[in-house]
């Protein structure tokens, strides 16, 4: 006869054996505007601690090798690495170069007069301790009326790093210096240049490339409604201009409301693509009751986006190459 640790251990290979999809959220918690990336030979995923501004201090970070099984990397950044951070610290953008590591984030929410913004937190690892690069915030003033927050690094082909953020429904873009700490002006002086997208743009920018194409997507409505979703444009050129082709996410009724903020995993050298973005759970209503979902993203041979079909399955296991 089986003794019950037997029984058990079989019992724990069967459920390790069932799980081959991530299913939706890929982890618990109420996590939102995730930045989806591949670093270090796994997939990372850093997204806002969402709750009341005044306890958003930190971020979490989760990383994978397979999309399905997810490691939390618990407070990677938080307060004590960043001098002038007081409260809600948002929406991390995060890249590597030269193997360091750039967390870019939004920090308290700010106001004219106030001192917050977009800063830059640095680490040799992946998964931190990241601390503030600057002691003050890369970008602190309101230009183009764009709230410095929500924003998005981009490294074009010819190795030109370029930022697009901005909240209160109007984008700036900007290019970065190499050591990406400082921002370099456009040749007619400003530092600044607004690439709005559309009147329905609200924040949460991204970019991506393909097959020579400029993606620029961003979250239109409310984040704290059931109306928040991402529509999309297609360039020839990072700069624009952007005509805002129609929206790739929304809320079903079936599954989720205020399904946003997004980013774009394409596995390295391969046409495919995952999307990561936050959704309300049907259940829920308050605004910060946001979680960290996982989907395919398709494209049309003509190069366009098919919407997205949220699930609660996820997607299926995709281990990298090494
Ligand atoms: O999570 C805080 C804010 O909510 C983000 O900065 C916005 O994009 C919205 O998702």
């Amino acid at each position: 006869m089986l003794g019950l640790a037997a029984l058990l251990c079989m019992g724990g290979q069967a459920q390790a054996k069932k799980k081959k999809e991530s299913g939706n959220p890929i982890f618990p918690g109420w996590y939102a505007d995730p930045e989806g990336t591949v670093m270090d030979g796994r997939y990372w995923v850093f997204p806002t601690y969402s709750a009341p501004f005044k306890d958003q201090l930190f971020f979490d970070a989760f990383s994978s090798r397979d999309l399905v099984t997810w490691t939390k990397h618990e407070r990677v950044l938080e307060q004590k690495n960043i001098p002038w951070l007081r409260q809600a610290l948002w929406a991390p953008a995060i890249l590597e170069k030269d193997g360091r590591y750039y967390l870019f984030f939004g920090a308290n929410d700010v106001h004219e007069g106030e001192i917050g913004g977009i800063g830059v937190a640095v680490s040799d690892k992946p998964e931190g301790p990241y601390k503030d690069a600057l002691g003050r915030p890369l970008i602190g003033e309101i230009v183009n009326g764009a709230q410095p927050i929500d924003q998005f690094v981009f490294r074009d082909d010819d190795g030109q790093y370029y930022m697009y953020y901005g909240g209160w429904r109007h984008c700036n873009m900007c290019k970065l210096s190499d050591d990406l700490l400082s921002i370099v002006p456009w040749e007619d002086g400003q530092k600044f240049h607004e690439v709005t997208p559309s009147e329905s743009y609200v924040e949460g920018p991204f970019m991506m490339k393909r097959g020579g194409k400029y993606y620029f997507m961003w979250s239109e409505g409310g984040w704290t409604g059931p109306d928040y979703c991402v529509a999309y444009a297609i360039a020839d050129s990072p700069k624009g201009p952007f005509r805002r082709i129609g929206k790739i996410l929304q809320q079903d009724p079936e599954v989720a409301t205020g399904a946003g903020h997004h980013s774009v995993i394409q596995v390295p050298g391969k046409d495919e693509y995952y999307i990561i973005y936050h959704r309300r759970p049907l259940s829920e209503t308050d605004g910060n009751s946001r979680v960290t979902c996982i989907d395919r993203l398709h494209f049309n041979a003509d190069g366009t986006i098919r919407p997205v079909k949220m699930t609660f399955t996820g997607v299926k296991a995709r281990k990298l190459r090494k």
